[in-house]
């Protein structure tokens, strides 16, 4: 379908993507300048976050991308399957968990769990992403006068030819961003109906999970669980590493780790680390429990209708790899320099197909970061160190050294600790209403045990914050912009954090807690 000349407003954009997706024989739709075989500066295949920036960035730099994607909307698996429902879930986990804590108190009603449904979150979620596909496919089009084929599969030809819906396109560069798709783990059991990952879990579930068993720890494990559990689906999750100690995660500071790993058991989520899955056992042909080693070697059966998998994601790179022969690490991620280029130039690969987090800020900046380079800029995108979260019933924050990295770094002796509660022994913290912050106010007058944990990791020497670590709501903004201060060469130092206008009450006391120790010359812990 040529839609170059159509200017689809948003309900008609949605139709189309909704009748595109629900029939498999759909055309592909084309937004294509029309001009006789003409070269693409690059042609981006994929067109989630990775593909849509750089190739917006692309085109705004005076370049000529195009982007080719499977799917009938651009953005990808973010809005389609993605972070926008995990987000969708946890404010849903974060609201449940407020109304059970206070149910029946104040001006909040009796806690209804028979309302909590899983199941109907997923279609409030499958109801609404379309107009998220409609604006990135509008935007993309009408704004950013991108051109694109969508609901159409790339074949890569060589790295100058593309082929899709019936048509060949000739480029200088290609750009991968094909993506990833959850891993599953080796053990029998996994094609039993009542098996999902959270992909699965928006596209098929059909039922309301009564008992959930999660296999991994990973962040999804974590997020997706504490959503099940506050929704009353009681959870047990199974995992090989400790939570919050995968080695994808860095800079974890044990303090919050505990805090945050505590607070999902105190709400009854049943956390079993250390753990081996052995097996997924069904009756006719559904879930009936899963089979776990324990730490201790003892093998328990839990009963189960639900199993959510949790287990990490691997890139898609078998077309790229076969084809144009790209180096592929042990990992299985594309091996690239710092401008995105893989072993084979005029190749780039971006967003999960590389190494590193496969979050937002990376895929987007590293299709950038490649467009910048195609168009000849000479510009290194290194993301070996970046602001952290996830989230439980909480959000978690968290950007450069832990407490025990900087011990290690800087010497027992010159690491200074601001945090709140303070770790005064017999000070009685649980029962200390601070953090009394914007988010957990609610908490601390009456729950106090349940209102956060903050942590300031300090040089003493330099005076330079080097880390900070937070649990609470409402603080992931201020940490986008942390992470760029204490990471300038110059840093940030605890005189100019405490120098700084606090909007009070803030989510998190950084900027008044180091003014109240800035005047040491020396400074110490509080
Ligand atoms: C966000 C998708 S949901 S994109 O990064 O704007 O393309």
């Amino acid at each position: 379908m040529d839609l170059r000349n159509e200017h689809l407003n948003l309900g008609e954009w949605m139709e189309l993507i909704d009748s595109s997706l629900a029939d498999p024989g759909s055309e592909p739709l084309l937004n294509l300048e029309g001009d006789e075989d003409p070269v693409y500066d690059a042609v981006f295949v994929g067109g989630g976050a990775g593909g849509r920036f750089g190739a917006s960035y692309m085109k705004a730099m005076g370049g000529r991308p195009l982007i080719i994607d499977a799917w009938p909307f651009l953005g990808g698996s973010c809005p389609h399957q993605a972070c926008v429902p995990h987000h969708l879930f946890s404010e849903a986990a974060e609201e449940l968990d407020r109304m059970r804590w206070f149910s029946d108190e104040l001006f909040f009603p009796k806690f209804d769990a028979s309302r909590a449904s899983i199941l109907e979150l997923v279609k409030l979620f499958l109801a609404g992403r379309g107009s998220a596909h409609a604006f990135m496919n509008w935007q993309t089009k009408e704004q950013l006068d991108v051109e694109y084929v969508l609901n159409a599969r790339a074949t890569i030809v060589d790295k100058h030819t593309v082929t899709a819906a019936g048509k060949t396109f000739r480029t200088k560069n290609l750009v991968l961003g094909m993506g990833a798709r959850p891993v599953n783990p080796d053990i029998p059991g996994l094609d039993l109906r009542g098996v999902y990952d959270f992909v699965s879990l928006v596209e098929e579930l059909d039922y309301e999970p009564t008992r959930c068993v999660i296999i991994g720890g990973s962040k999804v494990a974590m997020e997706y669980g504490s959503f099940f559990q506050a929704t009353g689906c009681d959870t047990t999750i199974v995992s090989r590493s400790p939570l919050m100690r995968t080695k994808v995660l860095h800079h974890v500071d044990e303090d919050l780790r505990r805090y945050v790993v505590d607070g999902m058991r105190q709400r009854g989520m049943t956390i079993l680390e250390e753990a081996t899955p052995i097996s997924v056992n069904g009756v006719d042909g559904s879930v009936r429990s899963v089979t776990v080693r324990l730490v201790t070697g003892e093998e328990v059966e839990l009963e189960t209708d639900f199993v959510f998998l949790g287990t990490g994601e691997r890139p898609t790179v078998e077309q790229a790899q076969k084809t144009l022969g790209i180096e592929v690490g042990p990992t299985g991620r594309v091996v690239v320099n710092k401008r995105m280029q893989t072993s084979v130039p005029g190749v780039y690969a971006i967003g999960d197909m590389i190494s590193g987090p496969m979050e937002m800020f990376k895929a987007r900046k590293s299709g950038v970061c490649a467009a910048r380079n195609i168009m000849g800029e000479d510009l290194e995108f290194d993301f070996t160190e970046f602001p952290d979260f996830l989230h439980t019933t909480y959000e978690v924050t968290w950007v450069g050294l832990s407490e025990a990295e900087a011990r290690e770094t800087y010497g027992d002796d010159n690491v200074i600790i601001i945090q709140m509660p303070p770790y005064v022994e017999g000070l009685d913290t649980p029962n200390l209403p601070l953090p009394c912050a914007e988010g957990t106010m609610l908490y601390a007058f009456s729950k106090p045990e349940l209102s956060g944990f903050q942590k300031l990791v300090i040089d003493g020497e330099s005076r330079k914050v080097v880390g900070a670590h937070h649990v609470g709501y409402g603080a992931k903004d201020a940490f986008q912009y942390l992470d760029f201060l204490i990471h300038r060469p110059e840093g940030l130092t605890i005189d100019t954090l405490g120098w700084m206008n606090e909007l009070f009450l803030n989510p998190e006391h950084f900027v008044q807690l180091s003014r109240l120790r800035a005047g040491n010359a020396k400074l110490r812990h509080m």
